[in-house]
């Protein structure tokens, strides 16, 4: 292929190309939908005005010191989704990534993005339906899986999936076995299985492993878990002799399960949680994370599988360089503060680099159904523009890059390669 029409080329597979979102936070619509209580898949312009990166955001325009944290909190979510739509959208300009995003979704569903309040938008959401909804968002944005975050510490929705054990059951989406307490907090994952009936200590005394595993192995047959997951905060370390239930709970639970069951540990390392409480889910922070201890998870269990994703910039390259070492290390994602188009472009153009196309580059991390509309919009454009770059490179030097190799690339690096490294 001559390099006249290899961007149009690259981008037409990209954007053909179907994704497999390995990560989100969007609901199957038997969780429930906004606006009822408790529904726990989020959808529609107040939800997506309301994200959480939009409120830190809004906090900075109209800081706390004029309108005071509990005043927003008390607010409707209409209320707070007109304040931030004033002052971020009306007021300012949406040049942040997380309010640009707002706008592509608009665009791409067909609304003016100009409006100046919610009005026109509430009426159209109004005439959709969540499952409906769904399809049209999936559709738009090319994705052909989502997968789910599922919290077991979560009262409510352990709640909802003990209530219809077929919850989860749609072909649109898979589960993801969460918890984050088992190393967060051990005390109080104890706490709640001993409420559950499992027969555990904190001091990992009497039959604490089996039972440990056993809630473990129901929960992961109960939700159908592709991969079982972790928020750590930066202070993550492996092994940890400062802290030997994590160490246990690691070495004797987490790790034979997952072997014996060829489940990936998905390890999201370096947020530091509510340094703004006031914030709620809008006060988490980052932090600067340990790579030697994925290193020394790989080395010391090298038949297990560790998807990782690191929160800061500054631990990408030796997180690429510890994946070059070890194929059960499998990198993903832009995360959180990485999901930026300067951050995506620096660290998607390191990892072709370092890994060639062994890796996901990019999750969405979707809270609100409709972003998958604008996070995929906006990384798929930068995924191939970084590929073209390296397509050229080898064009210069009389390498053939054809379609089938595009395509190739394309499927792996959206798809594949994750279904690959979860199949059992
Ligand atoms: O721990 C996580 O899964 C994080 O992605 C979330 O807690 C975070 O709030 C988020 O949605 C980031 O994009
Ligand atoms: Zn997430």
């Amino acid at each position: 292929m001559d390099r006249s029409n290899l961007k149009k080329t690259v981008h037409k597979i990209i954007n053909d190309q179907p994704v497999t979102d390995l990560h989100t936070h969007c609901y199957t619509p038997a969780f429930g939908s906004s606006p009822e209580p408790d529904g726990l898949l989020l959808w529609g312009i107040d939800e997506l005005v309301t994200y959480h990166y939009l409120v830190a955001e809004v906090f900075r325009v109209v800081p706390a010191t004029k309108l005071p944290y509990e005043t927003f909190w008390q607010m409707t979510k209409q209320q707070q989704a007109d304040h931030i739509w004033k002052h971020l959208f009306v007021e300012n300009t949406p040049i942040s990534e997380g309010c640009r995003g707002v706008i592509t979704t608009l665009h791409k569903l067909g609304l003016d993005p100009n409006e100046k309040s919610l009005k026109n938008y509430r009426k159209w959401f109004s005439q959709q339906t969540a499952d409906k909804y769904i399809d049209k968002v999936m559709e738009i944005a090319n994705v052909d899986s989502i997968t789910m975050t599922n919290p077991v510490f979560d009262d409510v929705e352990r709640e909802k999936w003990l209530a219809n054990p077929s919850i989860g059951d749609d072909p649109r989406f898979e589960a993801v076995l969460r918890i984050d307490p088992m190393l967060r907090n051990w005390p109080s994952a104890v706490n709640t299985m001993r409420q559950l009936g499992y027969e555990v200590n904190e001091d990992f005394s009497g039959n604490t492993i089996n039972e440990t595993r056993r809630f473990l192995g129901e929960w992961i047959d109960r939700q159908k878990a592709i991969y079982v997951a972790m928020s750590l905060p930066p202070e993550f370390q492996f092994p940890n002799p400062s802290n030997p239930a994590a160490d246990r709970f690691i070495r004797d639970i987490l790790m034979p399960l997952c072997a014996d069951l060829g489940l990936p540990w998905a390890m999201m390392i370096g947020s530091r949680m509510q340094v703004n409480p006031s914030l709620k889910d809008a006060g988490d922070m980052v932090g600067k994370s340990d790579v030697l201890s994925v290193v020394h998870l790989c080395q010391e269990f090298p038949n297990n599988k560790f998807m990782v994703t690191l929160l800061s910039r500054e631990n990408q390259h030796e997180l690429c360089v510890a994946a070059r070492k070890f194929g059960n290390l499998f990198l993903f994602g832009c995360w959180w503060f990485l999901n930026n188009p300067s951050i995506i472009e620096e660290m998607t153009r390191q990892r072709f680099e370092l890994l060639g196309t062994s890796f996901v580059p990019q999750h969405s991390d979707a809270r609100i159904l409709d972003q998958l509309v604008y996070k995929w919009d906006h990384s798929r454009k930068i995924i191939a523009n970084v590929l073209v770059e390296k397509y050229n490179d080898l064009i210069d030097v009389d390498y053939k890059v054809t379609p089938k190799m595009i395509k190739r690339d394309a499927a792996l690096l959206l798809r594949d390669n994750f279904r690959n490294f979860v199949a059992r």
